[in-house]
């Protein structure tokens, strides 16, 4: 683990920054290489790009109220809390730039931002670290855990109805989601939800992957419990399929719509959002998904990790047929490219959405649940999935998190507001923008 370091104003959200060209700090929403630090001594950072050095002075000034975390977002929530610090010139003045100077430290990714997205450009997948710390991530499972106590008796259905059928990808999971009420979202439960999805480096990541500056979600993420394979006899053998390529791609040689489960409107709708800018986009030959999965748990290829035909972004065609047609034995037949990648609780892996994968439940023989966070990016001229997938709902629940409102920074509100409450359109709800302002500025 790296020790890198982002500096996040209290008052914006934003990020110092300290750039090689203008030889001045700035604050910015999206994190590139001129905004990871490293600790120089205990009361100084040095900038990892320019090697610029700012001190630091401990805060007490948070705006933030610890004592109030654990009971507003469950168990270990205040330790969500960054530490905060008074930041000063090497001449020993404040370092304002329009801010009281104070600024909260989090841990960064382990490498350069620019690392990962050479990474990005040259296989089309990169696995960025500590985009949840673990103090985030067990606040988080502490939550879905609460759901899922709550409604046992639907859990264990849904487990038996799983029990009685051979393994199938997409199968043999949990989604917590829904066995909670529909008006509720674990994006208005605890703050981690946002903080993990808004990301700064990951953001930029996507961003400048993409080559855009607009991008928004196609779903409320959804979190994914893989159970342990643990069926016996005829139950034990795995049936074929699973292979896919992601939103808004066509998912497989078969079905060309990935919004098949909606119907034929919703794929004209999606279809002309993006034909008038790329009319021949179903041949996959342009950049308009990323997939951000984000392990709560370690993946390992004995926790049943997601499998891969990596560079298959690169094919002309969705996955073809013979992928699908046979059960999947990675490095045979049809299957000899397969491959799982491992990385540990808190990373998140970014791919490029035409990437063939498959969700493999008959792989997960580490007797414990392989729990993960499931989300989709697009630019926001691509439609979304809001029909399907619960956006709409989610985005509601979160105008009635007020809690969260005030756990979050300005920069990671506007972004939940544009990324996972916008409309039709793609801009941000007036109706969520209101509330959400009246919130945060009493
Ligand atoms: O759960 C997995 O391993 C795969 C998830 C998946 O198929 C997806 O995110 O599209």
């Amino acid at each position: 683990m790296s020790d890198y370091v982002l500096l996040v104003s209290e008052r914006s959200g934003l990020h110092l920054s300290h750039t090689a060209d203008h030889r001045h700090f700035q604050l910015r929403r999206r994190c590139d290489d001129s905004c990871i630090w490293t600790w120089e001594s205990v009361s100084s950072l040095r900038n990892a790009q320019t090697g610029s050095v700012i001190n630091v002075e401990a805060s007490d000034l948070r705006t933030t109220k610890p004592a109030l975390w654990d009971e507003m977002f469950g168990p270990g929530a205040s330790k969500l809390i960054a530490p905060t610090y008074r930041l000063m010139t090497e001449e020993g003045e404040t370092l304002a730039l329009g801010d009281p100077g104070v600024f909260g430290v989090r841990q960064a990714p382990d490498r350069l931002p620019s690392d990962y997205l050479v990474d990005l450009e040259r296989q089309g997948w990169t696995v960025v670290e500590n985009i949840m710390s673990p103090e985030m991530v067990s606040n988080l499972i502490e939550n879905i855990n609460q759901v899922r106590a709550e409604n046992a008796d639907k859990e264990a259905q849904v487990k038996a109805g799983q029990d009685s059928r051979p393994y199938k990808s997409n199968d043999n999971l949990i989604r917590p989601r829904s066995l909670m009420p529909r008006e509720e979202s674990f994006l208005g439960m605890t703050p981690a939800v946002a903080q993990a999805l808004m990301h700064p480096v990951s953001l930029w990541l996507i961003e400048s992957y993409f080559g855009v500056d607009d991008i928004h979600y196609c779903q409320c993420p959804g979190f994914s419990i893989l159970r342990p394979a643990e069926k016996i006899g005829d139950n034990a053998r795995v049936e074929p399929g699973g292979w896919h390529a992601d939103y808004p791609y066509p998912l497989n040689s078969e079905n060309e719509a990935h919004t098949y489960m909606l119907g034929p409107e919703e794929f004209k709708k999606l279809d002309a959002s993006i034909s008038p800018r790329y009319p021949n986009w179903k041949q996959r030959k342009d950049r308009l998904g990323m997939q951000f999965n984000i392990a709560l748990t370690d993946f390992t290829p004995e926790a049943g990790a997601t499998q891969f035909v990596l560079g298959s972004h690169e094919f002309d065609g969705p996955p073809p047929k013979e992928l699908n047609e046979v059960p999947t034995v990675a490095g045979t037949g049809p299957h000899k490219d397969v491959v799982q990648m491992s990385f540990p609780a808190g990373s998140g892996i970014l791919y490029d959405s035409r990437t063939y994968h498959r969700a493999p439940p008959e792989l997960n023989v580490s007797g414990k649940e392989r729990w993960a966070m499931l989300t989709c990016i697009v630019p926001s001229f691509v439609r979304d999935l809001r029909e399907r997938d619960d956006k709409l709902e989610s985005a509601d629940a979160f105008a009635r998190a007020t809690d969260v409102h005030s756990a979050l920074t300005q920069r990671e509100l506007d972004d939940v507001l544009k990324m996972l409450c916008d409309d039709e359109s793609g801009t941000p709800r007036k109706d969520i923008e209101a509330i959400v302002a009246a919130n945060t500025s009493s």
